[in-house]
């Protein structure tokens, strides 16, 4: 029987490809150089790797845009080395996670190619959304990176992409993008693939007669309306493609899961994503949104296990990814209710000594709570935004089409510092990164915290082992009541109740004298714990 369920407490680490390892010196990452570090990332303690798209595209969205999902980019090596990569993964024990893209292609794609060859009333052209409309867009839906989702051909058709131009979306309604996805899916899971991640899966149907969006864009955006009254988003019918999916990945030995990256809103509507013949999981998104308030911190906490438990699944918490505001910079900025990828032009840069203890605190107290984790690369090592990059070399849509006002995601996609005086800081063997590194990494390099018992690397790789033998990720949880400051949470195993405690307020929290101290945020925890310090207690 498939009763392991490893995934349900699983902390899965993310790897963006193309900042991650660059083993051959042309300043970009690649999978030799991830396969290279596998043995770090077993070190940190993880169950898991998710890896971004690492497939042929043009990389107009970072490989988000797909020209071939059955191949490796060039740049970052060949099917043989993504094979090794697993390989080697499975020998040190870590299951892997790809990126699967449905929502769209690439318009290099050659189905895309084929569809503008072919013209309008093709059956190449029913493999997406082409409408004949005059005078403007066939609606008013807006893309994600800004201005209408519709762009026009030569021949007079529009076709939709809910994201960038370069990113048609496909036509679900049709058998043929159906039955390529399931090729996809067994072409990997036959390659020991463990799980995959499905990008934007809550698009993929869009209400019949493309009608106009009536809701207001903003609200939608900061998670204000119920994501199904977008006729774009989170219709119904969309679950039908993950049961087909679940399916497969039944069929196949081992346990394969499917997490879904679905901003749905509110939490019983992503809940219903997560179910025994769908979803094992669904990304909560919630503490990308909260603000560093313990009230804040409290309800998103009670919500989100309110909603999953009444469905019977687990949680998975993030509190970074390659789309957001790296954490230790978010959790000061000026303005927290901004949605987490909205970086304003201008915006002063918060106090990264503040930035790094709260982002500690945050990841000691998420990696208590039960359920599953996804941590962001770089995270570990206390990583803050990148904020001043020049315009000229940033590469996310969602800057080009913002026209500067906003500053996109480049700035947590910057490439790791391993070795503080190595040339590109040990990223790359040349002295060469595709984004600039700042100085700042250089005192983060992974060989600066390495053995540093105070090290926000040191930190990650204690809170796992603890997490690990007190198991908490399958533990029990409550909230308890420690004042208006103060998040505290008891989480009860078989191995003995474990009490975290997160100080937000000003004054320092007294600890109590029986307590046994497993894990801190601060060197010297005796008996207090200062503002934007959190400890694990037995
Ligand atoms: O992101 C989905 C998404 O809608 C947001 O996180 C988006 O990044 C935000 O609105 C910023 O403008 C997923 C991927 O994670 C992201 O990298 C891709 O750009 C996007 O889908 C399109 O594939
Ligand atoms: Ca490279």
């Amino acid at each position: 029987p498939k009763s392991d369920e490893w995934w349900r407490s699983a902390v899965v680490y993310q790897v963006y490809p193309r900042s991650f390892a660059d083993s051959n010196g042309d300043g970009i990452g690649d999978l030799p150089g991830i396969t290279a570090k596998l043995p770090y990332l077993r070190d940190l303690g993880i169950d898991a790797v998710w890896l971004s798209p690492f497939y042929p595209s043009p990389q107009a969205d970072g490989g988000y845009d797909v020209a071939d999902y059955r191949d490796v980019h060039p740049m970052y090596g060949t099917l043989t080395d993504a094979e090794r990569l697993i390989g080697t993964a499975h020998d040190l024990g870590l299951r892997v996670f790809i990126d699967i893209v449905p929502n769209h292609t690439s318009d290099e794609h050659p189905w895309f190619q084929q569809a503008l060859a072919a013209g309008p009333g093709s059956p190449e052209r029913a493999r997406y959304w082409f409408v004949d409309s005059d005078g403007g867009p066939p609606n008013n839906w807006p893309s994600e990176f800004g201005g209408p989702a519709w762009t026009q051909v030569p021949d007079g058709q529009w076709y939709l992409h809910l994201f960038d131009r370069k990113q048609p979306d496909l036509n679900w309604e049709n058998p043929e993008v159906r039955e390529m996805f399931l090729d996809t899916l067994r072409f990997w899971l036959d390659r020991g693939v463990d799980g995959f991640r499905i990008d934007v899966a809550h698009h993929l149907i869009k209400a019949d007669g493309l009608p106009d969006f009536e809701g207001d864009w903003d609200d939608y955006v900061a998670g204000c309306l119920p994501t199904n009254t977008a006729p774009f988003a989170d219709q119904d019918r969309v679950h039908e493609i993950y049961r087909d999916w679940r399916a497969l990945l039944d069929s196949y030995p081992g346990e394969r899961a499917m997490v879904a990256e679905a901003w749905v809103t509110p939490h019983e509507r992503l809940a219903a994503y997560v179910r025994s013949d769908e979803f094992q999981q669904a990304f909560n998104f919630d503490f990308l949104r909260a603000a560093w308030d313990a009230t804040d911190l409290r309800a998103q906490i009670a919500a989100t296990l309110d909603a999953n438990s009444a469905v019977g699944a687990p949680t998975t918490w993030v509190l970074s990814n390659h789309d957001v505001i790296r954490h230790a910079t978010r959790l000061v900025r000026a303005n927290p209710a901004t949605a987490p990828w909205v970086l304003e032009a201008g915006e002063p840069t918060p106090d990264y000594a503040t930035g790094l203890r709260r982002a500690r605190a945050a990841t000691t107290l998420m990696l208590a709570l039960p359920g599953s984790a996804y941590l962001y690369q770089g995270e570990e090592l206390g990583l803050p935004e990148v904020i001043d990059l020049p315009a000229h070399i940033r590469q996310d849509p969602a800057f080009v089409r913002a026209d500067g006002q906003l500053l996109g995601r480049d700035g947590c996609r910057v490439p790791l510092p391993w070795e503080k005086h190595e040339v590109a800081f040990g990223f790359s063997p040349a002295d060469k990164s595709w984004l600039p590194q700042p100085e700042v990494f250089g005192e983060l390099a992974v060989d600066q915290q390495i053995g540093q018992p105070d090290s926000t690397l040191e930190l990650y790789r204690t809170l796992l082992r603890v997490r690990r033998e007190r198991e908490l990720g399958s533990g029990a949880l409550s909230l308890v009541d420690l004042g208006d400051d103060i998040v505290a949470v008891d989480v009860a195993t078989s191995i003995g109740t474990t009490l975290v405690v997160v100080n937000l307020g000003d004054a320092d929290w007294p600890i109590p004298a029986d307590a046994r101290v497993l894990v801190a945020t601060c060197p010297d925890v005796s008996d207090r714990l200062p503002t934007d310090h959190a400890v694990w207690m037995a």
